[in-house]
């Protein structure tokens, strides 16, 4: 980040890494020059809050159930105190330094709960977040203690960005299964406000690395030095934090593994692994370094000759000229993370060849590899595997390293972090203008008056109209719903206008409509959300795709009755296009659980099919991707031509499918409360029939009013 910084401007705050302590002249004088020369700013935590805080929730919870690695997981109840409390401080800090039109970039783990902090505090700041390590599947991610509040706390963003197309999609899935949300490939729909979801893989400086390369004494001393040292032998090279995501042991044991299959390599092949102390007061890394020191021994000890140390191993941080010799020097890097955001040392690597004279292998559970192709990829935890790709990179002829390594580098050089930082910002004031277009479309109140006049004026109309929750109150049973005379008089003296067409569209079945409303002249019917239509005209019901098919239902059926099985109360409904978990009469917390359950369940298996699964009100349901409301609307309008006026009502999630295709001039009316995409809304039904009964009587045929 700090190139970056320098480059584009901005503040960093960030905690100081220490616990605080007694405020001593020196560490106060050290805070005000990074303040001054580096616009960085501390946040100062509170000794217990900082260690609650970084090494307890953030690196004994998060980090680990992040990695996949949910057996390291500990978690303790006041360490999520600490959290919520550090990023609160962190909250307060931004707060202080906030000014109209900044963009707010939080990154991290470690600050989960930041955004909708902030988004509390300031209303319409621009928002991002990015996540540098992987984000879980939704199999792990679930275990995790507090997981609720991390995902909204998330989602106070504008954007959300990832490091790779998989953690967009394991976040998603998490939404889902967690929070019961639905979301689109890149947006998550919250009422009023979208939230981006975006991969953004990071990139290094390259040239933080490259000038030192070409131009630095020390760099092109240690590199003679190193080369001198090694001449005759192949030098394999490993840099990473000490942590259980690096695969340090995992390396160590392949490299063992190496000489058993191939000993011709004995004496000619050093590796050299630099593992930089991290996170020390952390049992489970305080036995990582054992066993690796162990390891290390053993190797040495084993196959070490007077002539030969075959492994060298560094456990402290190096400088970076040291670093960048290093790079220079080694024949091939050996990145093994088991899991791992990105993983830079690879891009550093890369950069530090410019002429194509050094092999990659890595990780394929790393961020990196998603980009990084020409690469050998391995599998960290096949040690016998990870052993023969090492040996064919060491053994790789020359026109074949090069061409690898070319496009490699030319990949990262033109990748970099400036890139990444400019898309991310750029994604973020994106995001930004983009909500400025839902705050304005914010749903007003129906005024009569004003509908009433357009109405009036309309030669040409169109109604289309949800039943259930819009022009009748919800029952327990959907059979119980039984129209009143009342509603069946209304939508007689609607339809029976010769300026109006009106359509009822339900997510009922055709059969149940017909028994219904058959009997109202004119009016037209949609059934199963828009699967099958009726007009006027027609004696019959038509389907809305002549050739749909309804064969996918038998393999379907059981998953749903295993569910029925499992829910005392709930019911499987079945239409002629579509099958529904009705759950209504579950135990509301665990039917909500079980229904994210079975859409999760559901749309793995569904996946490559036009069939979708639907959480509406208290239901799940199966149905051809075709088979919406949106959809509906297109065919009535075929005959209906240009309407001068449209008018659409309706309570539910599948209704906002019908307010996303309308005309931006419609009426579009959500009944109840809740987000919407509607431009106007009335609290309950029984207004919207208020509102249609005023409209009934306006329009110039005889209709008594009854409220
Ligand atoms: C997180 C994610 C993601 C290492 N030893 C020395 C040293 N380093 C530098 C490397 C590299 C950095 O530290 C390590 O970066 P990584 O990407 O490998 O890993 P994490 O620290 O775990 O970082 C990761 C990253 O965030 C960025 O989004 O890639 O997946 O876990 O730059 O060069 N530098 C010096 N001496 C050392 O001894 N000077």
């Amino acid at each position: 980040m700090n190139p970056l910084l320098s480059k584009t401007g901005g503040e960093w705050i960030g905690w100081a890494g220490d616990s605080g302590g007694e405020d001593s002249q020196t560490r106060q004088a050290i805070l005000s020059a990074w303040a001054k020369s580096d616009h960085c700013f501390a946040v100062d935590l509170p000794k217990e809050v900082a260690a609650g805080f970084y090494e307890g929730y953030a690196n004994q919870t998060l980090w680990p159930v992040f990695h996949n690695f949910a057996s390291h997981l500990k978690f303790d109840p006041k360490h999520w105190e600490s959290y919520v409390e550090a990023n609160r401080l962190f909250c307060e800090a931004v707060v202080n330094s906030y000014r109209p039109n900044d963009l707010i970039w939080v990154h991290d783990y470690h600050l989960m709960l930041l955004p909708q902090m902030l988004r509390e505090r300031l209303r319409d700041a621009a928002i991002g977040f990015f996540l540098h390590i992987p984000f879980p599947s939704s199999e792990i991610f679930p275990v995790l203690p507090r997981r609720e509040e991390l995902l909204e706390g998330l989602l106070g963003s504008d954007l959300i960005a990832f490091q790779t197309h998989a953690h967009l999609q394991q976040f998603r899935a998490a939404l889902l299964r967690v929070l019961g949300m639905e979301t689109r490939i890149a947006e998550v729909a919250l009422g009023s406000r979208p939230v981006h979801l975006e991969a953004l893989p990071i990139g290094i400086a390259p040239e933080e690395y490259t000038s030192l390369l070409n131009s630095d004494a020390t760099t092109a001393k240690q590199y003679a030095d190193w080369a001198r040292r090694y001449r005759g032998r192949k030098v394999l090279l490993a840099v990473d934090r000490l942590d259980y995501t690096k695969g340090v042991p995992e390396r160590l044991r392949a490299y063992a593994h190496l000489f058993r299959c191939a000993p011709e390599l004995r004496e000619r092949v050093v590796l050299i692994q630099i593992a930089v102390p991290t996170r020390e007061g952390i049992d489970t890394y305080q036995e990582l370094r054992t066993e690796v020191n162990r390891l290390v021994g053993e190797i040495n000890g084993q196959l070490g000759t007077p002539e030969w140390i075959p492994l060298v191993y560094i456990n402290r941080s190096i400088e970076r000229s040291e670093l960048v010799a290093l790079y220079k020097l080694a024949d091939v890097a050996w990145v093994g993370s088991l899991r791992d955001g990105m993983n830079l040392v690879a891009k550093e690597y890369v950069a530090c060849k410019p002429d194509g004279n050094g092999v990659l292998v890595l990780s394929e559970f790393a961020g990196a590899a998603a980009e990084m192709g020409e690469a050998l990829l391995i599998n960290p935890y096949d040690e016998e595997r990870t052993a023969a790709t090492v040996n064919r990179a060491l053994a790789m002829d020359d026109q074949e390293r090069t061409l690898r390594m070319t496009a490699l580098h030319h990949r990262v050089v033109r990748n970099d972090v400036f890139r990444w930082g400019k898309g991310f910002l750029a994604s973020l004031e994106d995001a930004v203008s983009n909500r400025g277009r839902y705050i304005d479309t914010q749903p007003k109140k129906l005024r009569p008056a004003e509908i009433r006049k357009a109405y009036r004026r309309a030669a040409r109309r169109l109604l289309v109209l949800d039943y259930d929750g819009t022009l009748v109150p919800f029952t327990k049973r959907p059979q119980q719903a039984v129209p009143p005379q009342a509603v069946l008089d209304l939508l007689a003296a609607l339809a029976s206008d010769p300026k109006n067409r009106v359509a009822l569209i339900s997510g009922r079945s055709s059969e149940n409509l017909g028994r219904w409303f058959g009997k109202v002249p004119k009016l037209f019917l949609v059934a199963e959300h828009g699967s099958e239509i009726k007009t006027q005209s027609a004696s019959r019901w038509e389907p809305l795709r002549p050739q749909a098919q309804t064969d996918w239902k038998p393999s379907v059926m059981p998953i749903l009755e295993h569910f029925v099985d499992r829910t005392p109360g709930s019911f499987i409904e079945e239409k002629k296009y579509a099958l529904v978990w009705h759950y209504r009469m579950a135990d509301p917390e665990f039917g909500e659980w079980l229904a994210n359950e079975l859409v999760s369940m559901l749309e793995a298996m569904l996946a490559e099919t036009e069939l979708r699964a639907f959480r509406g009100e208290k239901i799940v349901e199966v149905k051809p991707v075709w088979a919406n409301k949106g959809e509906a609307l297109e065919r009535l309008l075929r005959d209906v031509p240009a309407p001068e006026f449209i008018f659409a009502a309706g309570d539910a999630r599948t209704d906002e499918d019908l307010f996303e295709r309308a005309p931006s001039d419609a009426w579009t009316v959500h009944v109840g409360p809740g987000p919407t995409r509607a431009s106007y809304v009335v609290t309950d039904f029984q207004v919207l029939r208020g509102v249609l009964e005023l409209l009934a009587a306006t329009g110039g045929v005889r209709y008594d009013m009854t409220v």
